[in-house]
């Protein structure tokens, strides 16, 4: 293990970012609290389409290992961020990313809780805010993900808006994901990305990805890009003049999984009145709201497909994205 600032590599990681190999930054909030904990059958459609599933494994896993293979298969190393008690760690072996996918009590780390969770030796997993900072600090360019987080509906009166677009506009990382979670204020959330000063660049496409859901019909975001290629030469002029700032690449989840508006919109309307019911507020919103949607009665296979296939998709782009940026700008001088 090698030991960079407060930060604990993993050897393949550490040997990758010297040598200026390239590297993509998963998340594991989505292992800890975004995803089944024991296997799920998914058909073979889904099974063609990510030859990296593992059907065995519980879901959370197999979608952790799944990334990882994804970006390994595109020649980049896979870069899983994780607390383990206490210890930043920054790339897990297949053992601590099993362990992770079983804590019984995993916190939810986001950026606030880096402190805390670090000195009071706990484990977690972090969210993408937390996975973007540590991402910037090991001198890692490119971080793949789901859905980021954003402004939440009811905002005017909760002031809840996600540390994940503050962290985004602070740090040096391309941040791949498949647009904002559809439990949000999509145009509140596109206004604040805004107001950050982060590009928002589509993928071939102007219109705006909604996570799980179909992108939308109108074309609302201000760039797209046409190749992973296009996006790292987009990353590394922006780096030139706002040298602190990331980006979000917005990939839609691939057609053939994403779910349709009209089916999610009534879903929706149930899990807020649930989480009202019930009481729910701050960081325990998403994770609330994300798991009614996946355990609806009728969409929850459909819903879970989609936000396995779009991950995956992601660390795919994000490897290839990387690899770009690896051969235009050689090794990280800052790690
Ligand atoms: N995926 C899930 N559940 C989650 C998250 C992702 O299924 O809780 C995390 C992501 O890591 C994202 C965060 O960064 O939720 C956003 O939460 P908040 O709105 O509290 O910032
Ligand atoms: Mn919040």
């Amino acid at each position: 293990m090698a030991q960079a600032h407060s930060l604990t590599l993993s050897p393949q990681v550490d040997e990758a970012i010297r040598s200026g190999a390239p590297v993509v930054a998963l998340e594991s909030t989505v292992i800890t609290h975004g995803l089944p904990r024991s296997p799920r059958a998914l058909g073979s459609e889904f099974c063609d389409a990510f030859r990296e599933w593992d059907g065995d494994a519980p879901v959370n896993l197999a979608c952790a290992r799944a990334c990882e293979r994804a970006v390994r298969a595109l020649g980049a190393t896979p870069a899983t961020i994780a607390i383990l008690d206490g210890q930043v760690r920054v790339g897990l072996s297949d053992d601590e990313l099993t362990a992770l996918a079983a804590l019984e009590t995993p916190a939810k780390v986001s950026l606030r809780d880096l402190g805390p969770t670090i000195a009071r030796r706990r484990s977690g997993g972090t969210t993408v805010a937390a996975t973007t900072a540590i991402a910037a600090r090991a001198g890692i360019r490119v971080f793949a993900t789901g859905g980021i987080g954003g402004v939440h509906r009811g905002w005017r009166d909760t002031m809840d808006i996600s540390a994940d677009l503050r962290a985004v506009a602070t740090n040096a990382v391309v941040v791949v994901s498949a647009g904002p979670k559809i439990i949000l204020d999509l145009p509140a959330t596109l206004e604040a990305i805004e107001s950050l000063g982060i590009p928002l660049l589509g993928v071939s496409s102007r219109a705006l990805p909604r996570f799980t859901v179909e992108p939308e019909a109108t074309d609302s975001l201000p760039d797209c890009v046409k190749s992973a290629a296009d996006a790292a030469e987009v990353a590394t002029s922006h780096w030139r003049i706002v040298p602190h700032c990331g980006l979000l690449v917005f990939n839609a989840c691939p057609a053939a999984f994403a779910l349709r508006a009209e089916s999610v919109e009534r879903s929706l309307d149930a899990a807020f009145r649930e989480a009202r019911v019930r009481g729910i507020t701050g960081a325990k919103t998403t994770p609330f709201l994300l798991a009614q949607l996946a355990g609806n009665a009728q969409g929850g296979l459909a819903a879970l497909r989609a936000n396995l296939a779009l991950l995956i998709s992601n660390a795919r782009l994000a490897a290839q994205v990387a690899g770009s940026i690896a051969a235009m700008i050689g090794p990280h001088s800052g790690a």
